[in-house]
């Protein structure tokens, strides 16, 4: 089957959920969706289970208590394989990844194992963002696609496409970070299983309903798996322990 998910984390999310499936299955009606609520106190689960009831296309994935995004993801991707779709969407639920941008993520898709949508790539841009966010953003990206030596400019966005192939063969048991880090976690893995990863511009707006689960400790703890992922990085390049190296012998 070579259809299409789309996966929502949601953890309180009692505003932003029902309008953004409504945008989903406007701009791209033929995706399924797939809502991976973790137990919000807030009551998003009903929603979810309410969509899900109104609309065959609506799926929920009703974990236990809050696990991290990384978790959530996860869970959706097992899920996702599991029923045989041929490609995962990751978009949040928060209205910052325009539903309306994800017929050319798909498009890009076409030619891509990986795609990511991107704020800082020309004709990419952010809106409603506080400078400090931005700044952030920028910074945190620019260390991490240094460290470990990623091709993209956009290495911590939440908005994109994997082929079901992709997924496969990222090792997705390797992939440890629940928080902040899981989208560059995920990225680094991307690269270093040689899929083919590519960026299309998007216009990432600022929630403006419900509560961001960003943190000073997240941004922290992302900076500093990052600085070791790049040790990690450096070494199995100079010992020749890459698997750069060791496709590149492979195919010799
Ligand atoms: N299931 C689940 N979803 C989560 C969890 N943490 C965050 N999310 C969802 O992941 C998406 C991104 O979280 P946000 O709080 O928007 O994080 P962010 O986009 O980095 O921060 P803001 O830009 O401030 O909104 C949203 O849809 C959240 O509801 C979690 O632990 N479990
Ligand atoms: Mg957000």
């Amino acid at each position: 089957m070579d259809s299409t998910v789309v996966i929502i984390p949601t953890y309180n999310e009692r505003e932003n959920l029902e309008r953004i499936v409504a945008r989903v299955r406007v701009a791209t009606p033929d995706v399924q969706i797939l809502v991976v609520d973790d137990n919000s106190p807030d009551g998003t689960g009903d929603i979810a289970d309410r969509l899900a009831a109104a609309d065959a296309a609506v799926h929920v994935l009703h974990r236990t208590g809050k696990e991290g995004l990384g978790a959530a993801y996860k869970a959706g991707f097992a899920w996702a394989l599991g029923r045989g779709f041929g490609s995962v969407v990751e978009m949040d639920a928060d209205g910052s990844h325009a539903p309306e941008q994800l017929p050319s993520l798909l498009a890009a898709a076409e030619d891509a194992d990986v795609v990511l949508g991107s704020r800082w790539v020309p004709g990419g841009s952010v809106v409603n963002w506080p400078k400090h966010r931005e700044a952030i953003s920028r910074v945190g990206s620019g260390y991490a696609r240094f460290a470990l030596r990623l091709p993209a400019r956009d290495v911590t966005g939440g908005y994109r496409v994997f082929s079901a192939d992709a997924l496969r063969k990222l090792q997705l048991d390797e992939v440890h970070s629940h928080g902040y880090g899981f989208q560059v976690d995920m990225l680094w893995h991307a690269n270093r299983a040689g899929l083919r990863i590519v960026e299309v511009p998007i216009t990432f707006t600022e929630r403006t309903l419900g509560a961001s689960k960003m943190t000073g400790g997240i941004v922290v703890e992302a900076m500093l798996r990052v600085t070791w992922w790049g040790i990690c990085e450096a070494t199995d390049r100079v010992i020749g322990r890459h698997p750069e190296a060791t496709r590149a012998t492979a195919g010799s």
